[in-house]
């Protein structure tokens, strides 16, 4: 037959030197802890005192010899060959060594071990009999998921033709079983002979086969082994470096009997079997023609998440957030999300009406929120399941966020209360670099969740692409081995073995707070989806899935037999789920509208009306008092606690902040500061996360102290506002942006009650998490009706630092606003609330730290939550002249939209020539320059603080008030670049086409900035020379 290269296809046999390799890659930690680890046939602790050589040291140099021995006692000194026959022998500590020969004479050691070997003939061949036997044993353990029949279809086997495939060797011949263990071992048998089977042989510790039983026939350890490891279940996990993590493995997969359900749960698991089949069956019949991804091939995916949920639930998980992406997303809700049947059903009826604001999402996207009572452990457990996009993987970071933010809140410090489960296709678990992202947060203080359970629909193709051309490795799920991740493959066919290994890995969680993977090896019936013709790609694979009879009528025949259900238990219960599925659809007819609402993962309760509306459309002055600003000002000046040792740099940094205080004035890093400090003292969280944060890419932020004497001793100042505060996090993240972002907006997406931030280290990096943005942040809500009220924070400006690390592409953000530009909005008197709860999110270029201040604090006080895109400076940050006195940012001061000139041109506005209308750092360019050319009664220069929503409004008041002026659009970016092409119509409009709008900037090019200075200056001087020739654009029209 042809075998097609899928699970395991790929992998070859060990050589003996793998072997040992592997084993003491698993054995370091033992290194460490008990000196004899060498040694495998015997209990390992002796004393350094019984045999010195042996320290830890040496240890490594021990463990090698050992090895070499095994190969060959021969690649040994004599001495040491005689050491490991002796200790394996059962000599006890300090008996076993002998010292060599004395080159003078007779040796008073070597006689005496010839005596002790030798006093026993066949000490040799048993030694070596034993040693075959616990390497067998250890080759199944690392190995044996490579001959277990994992594949529902059989024709994923190891690319050996002749290898037998049929599981279990109890009925094979000792010539099939040689051959099959060949491919374990590449030994065979190690030495041993078809003799040997009858053979008695002492069981190391390390394994639990035998039981109550110490000693077992041959025979029997193999066939138990072929039991635990090489039947329905593939098990791999013996790269885990933590031994009593792998210890914890075995003794669940190798303890005879382990694999018992009583009689109600194999009832149980029948009838879940028979939702999640029926219910595909249901609307293959009623909708033939419709896209549904359905999970035909992999229906025990229903009882395997309802089994790691029940188990979790009675280890006390009261919520779970679940991210997956189409296949068999409906059956998920309605069977382990339990979201109404006609629900899911109306929304087939292409008639049905959108309620709500928005574009709406395809029904196989859309999230889902519901609480209920677990049946099995009698406990209450919320249940969601996050809305997604199409692109594959880009919600696992979400939901890992969202997950973290649970537990914080409710101070689930061990994620006993709050878990996440991940789903998976294979071929996107391979695929995607998100994946592995998101993996490496797994273990970070700040982002774990204390273990993920991840399930893959391992259907053995991607769309029309099977595994030998769409991964490079030999299981999909090989990414969870970087963070040491258990990995469970099982045959999707076999039901129990499925619900056995969810109810193993859900322990696993439950003891080790850590990943885990569930690879649920099946097939996919059907094409890609309902309309697809699988042959045309993949005609042997879909031949033999013909053949194929379903996991439920397989299932049920053997329940039938084994006497668990009747015939007609099963009939009835086959009926009444159909029954249930009929009066649904009857029911689902009368749905007229769809409510996205209906469809929320995160609920807010209490932020919105009932009908989900803002409570207020008016937002309150973002200042505060004058005392609260010298409080937190004095925070951020001081180290307040005792016996702390900073940098001296650091302290001059503390000083100026100090005299900033006393002034009564804020730079950048202080204007945040009071955003922060202000809000947390009002009981907001605050959570900065992103590449190097705690201190700030530029050095300028210091929020975490480090003492300079001892170690990971750190001080927060900003938790040291007040005693009643809310927590700050503020965390430096893996070197990622998409698994980061993502994982931020998830937090976001928690409560209304946070302000959420993420920093990138230069704004231009933010693109490798394009797919966050565009698909979750300036979308999100129109999908799915979800406000998110995230900050990104974007350090962004021409410096002449390259064409990297210089634009944060405020183009590619504006582009993506949704306001009209050609539609000059009502005035009224909440215009500007009203704009921002029309947009989609809001960006801004802040010129000064008050106005930052106040963006940030809007944010929270505003009555709804949108994204906020910051383009943030970098030479500002320590511009003498982008300071804010307090002033600005007392009670009843507000976020300037723009900040109009207030210099004497202003005074005598029909004088002026030109308004320069500009956002961000060139504003202090542009002074200076006009400064130089002594131009300050000719020219304004109004700054844009908010580019988006659009301040109409005032550019209206501004325009009208300078109505001799030309107006100039004036920006540091290129043409093609920067924010030109998003103003230009807005202020067109504006004016209602009465005046041009010109251009004074960087002409267009292909890269963001030149990497040359002196190219940037000129282009620098070229641009402010065109902003202040008022005759620049004379007769142009
Ligand atoms: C990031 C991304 N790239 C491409 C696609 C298009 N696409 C949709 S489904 C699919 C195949 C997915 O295969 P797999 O992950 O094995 O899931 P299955 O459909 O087999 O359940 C592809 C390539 C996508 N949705 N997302
Ligand atoms: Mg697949």
């Amino acid at each position: 037959m042809h075998r097609l290269r899928t699970t395991v296809a790929r992998l070859r046999p060990f050589t003996a030197a793998q072997t040992a390799q592997s084993i003491s890659q698993s054995r370091l930690l033992v290194v460490e802890r008990s000196l004899r680890t060498f040694q495998l046939a015997r209990c390992l602790n002796t004393s350094v005192t019984a045999e010195p050589f042996l320290n830890g040291t040496s240890s490594n140099y021990v463990e090698e010899m050992y090895y070499a021995w095994l190969e060959n006692p021969g690649n040994v000194h004599k001495s040491w060959d005689i050491f490991f026959r002796n200790a394996n022998a059962g000599a006890p500590p300090g008996a076993a060594y002998q010292s060599p020969p004395s080159i003078s004479g007779t040796s008073q050691g070597l006689a005496s071990v010839q005596t002790l070997v030798g006093a026993q003939p066949n000490v040799e061949k048993l030694v070596k009999d034993h040693l075959a036997v616990q390497s067998l044993i250890r080759a199944y353990q690392v190995r044996g998921h490579h001959i277990a029949k994992l594949d529902p279809l059989d024709i994923s086997c190891v690319d050996f033709d002749d290898a037998p495939c049929a599981v279990g060797f109890q009925n094979v011949e000792f010539s099939h079983y040689k051959e099959r263990l060949c491919i374990l071992t590449a030994q065979g048998l190690y030495g041993l002979a078809e003799s040997d089977l009858d053979k008695v042989f002492r069981l190391p510790t390390t394994c639990f086969i035998g039981g109550d039983e110490t000693t077992l026939p041959l025979r029997e350890i193999i066939h138990r082994l072929e039991m635990a490891y090489c039947q329905h279940i593939g098990v791999e996990f013996m790269f885990i470096n933590d031994v009593e993590q792998c210890k914890w493995i075995r003794q669940k997969f190798e303890t005879p009997g382990v694999m018992h359900f009583s009689l109600e749960e194999k009832r149980t698991l029948l009838a879940r079997m028979i939702r999640s089949t029926r219910f595909e069956e249901f609307l293959q019949r009623k909708w033939s023609s419709e896209k549904r991804f359905g999970l035909e091939g992999c229906e025990s995916l229903i009882p395997a998440l309802k089994t790691i949920i029940d188990k979790s639930s009675q280890n006390g998980v009261e919520s779970v957030i679940m991210g997956m992406p189409h296949r068999g997303r409906l059956n998920v809700l309605a069977n382990v999300i339990r979201k109404e049947l006609d629900q899911i059903f109306c929304q087939f009826d292409s008639k049905l009406e959108a309620a709500d604001e928005g574009s709406g999402d395809v029904k196989y996207h859309l999230g889902m929120y519901h609480k209920h009572m677990n049946r099995v452990s009698e406990r209450l457990i919320s249940m969601s399941l996050m809305a997604n996009p199409s692109h594959l993987e880009a919600v696992d970071p979400v939901v890992q966020g969202k997950t973290k933010a649970e537990q914080f809140y409710c101070g689930d410090t061990e994620g006993k209360r709050v878990m996440s489960i991940l789903l998976h296709g294979d071929a996107a678990f391979a695929g995607q670099g998100i994946v592995y992202e998101t993996f490496h947060l797994s273990d970070l203080p700040s982002y774990t969740t204390h273990g993920t359970i991840h399930v893959v629909v391992n259907n053995q193709i991607g769309f029309t692409t099977d595994p030998r051309m769409a991964r490079s490795s030999p299981y999909p799920t090989d990414v969870a081995r970087v963070v040491n991740a258990p990995i469970f493959h099982v045959n999707a066919d076999d039901p129990e073995a499925v619900m056995y290994v969810c109810n193993v890995a859900a322990e696993w969680r439950n003891t080790f707070h850590k990943d885990v993977v569930v690879d649920l090896v099946c097939y996919r019936r059907n094409g890609h989806n309902e309309m697809d013709e699988p042959m045309f790609t993949q005609p042997l694979m879909y031949k033999q899935i013909k053949k194929q009879k379903g996991v439920l009528q397989k299932f049920a025949e053997k329940l039938i037999t084994d006497g668990v259900v009747t015939a007609q238990e099963y009939e009835e219960e086959v009926a009444g789920y159909d029954k249930i599925c009929e009066e649904a659809y009857a029911r689902s007819k009368d749905k007229k509208i769809l409510h996205i609402k209906h469809w929320l993962d995160s609920p807010w309760p209490g932020f919105f009306t009932l009908e989900g509306q803002p409570k207020s459309m008016s937002c309150p002055s973002t200042g505060i008092s004058e005392e609260e600003l010298g409080h937190i000002g004095n925070i951020a000046a001081s180290v307040p606690v005792e016996d702390f040792t900073i940098h001296g740099g650091l302290s001059r940094i503390l000083k100026g902040r100090a005299n900033m205080v006393s002034q009564r004035v804020c730079d950048w890093a202080l204007g945040e500061y009071m955003a922060f400090g202000s809000l947390l003292k009002d009981g907001i969280h605050v959570r900065l996360s992103g590449q190097d944060v705690e201190r700030g890419t530029f050095s300028h932020r210091h929020h975490v102290l480090h003492d300079q004497n001892v170690d990971k001793k750190i001080c927060i100042p900003m938790n040291h506002i007040s005693p009643d505060q809310a927590p700050y996090t503020v965390c430096n993240s893996s070197l990622s942006e998409y698994a980061v972002l993502g994982f931020e907006l998830g937090f976001a997406m928690a409560s209304p009650n946070a302000l959420v931030l993420w920093e990138a280290q230069f704004g231009d990096f933010h693109n490798t998490a394009q797919c966050i943005i565009d698909q979750f942040i300036s979308s999100g809500q129109a999908k799915w009706v979800r406000h998110n009220g995230i900050v990104l924070l974007l350090p962004h400006g021409m410096e002449g630092m390259g064409p990297e690390h210089s634009s944060a592409r405020p183009e590619r953000f504006l582009q993506m606003c949704n306001d009209d530009p050609d539609v000059f909005p009502k005035l009224s008197e909440d215009i500007a609330v009203r704009q921002l709860y029309d947009c989609n999110w809001i960006v801004v270029n802040c010129s000064t730290p008050a106005n930052l201040f106040h963006v940030l604090r809007r944010q929270i006080l505003q009555p709804f939550r949108k994204p906020l895109i910051v383009f943030t400076p970098k030479s500002l940050l320590r511009h003498p002249e982008a300071r804010s006195s307090f002033d600005d940012m007392l009670l009843g001061t507000h976020f300037k939209r723009i900040i109009p000139d207030d210099g004497p041109a202003a005074a005598i506005p029909e004088k002026v020539k030109r308004v320069i209308f500009c956002s961000g750092k060139i504003y202090y360019e542009l002074t200076r320059e006009r400064k130089n050319r002594g131009m300050d009664d000719a020219v304004v220069v109004v700054r844009i603080e908010q580019l988006s929503p659009f301040p109409f409004d005032l550019v209206k008041a501004e325009t009208d008030r300078y109505a001799n002026a030309d107006l100039v659009w004036c920006q540091e970016e290129h043409k093609n670049q920067g924010y030109y092409d998003y103003v230009k119509p807005r202020i067109r409009t504006t004016v209602n086409h009465t005046r041009p709008i010109w251009y004074a900037g960087r002409d267009p090019a292909a890269a963001p900035a030149t990497g040359n200075k002196q190219t940037h200056l000129m282009e620098l001087h070229r641009l402010l020379d065109t902003a202040f020739d008022v005759e620049a654009f004379a007769g142009k029209v």
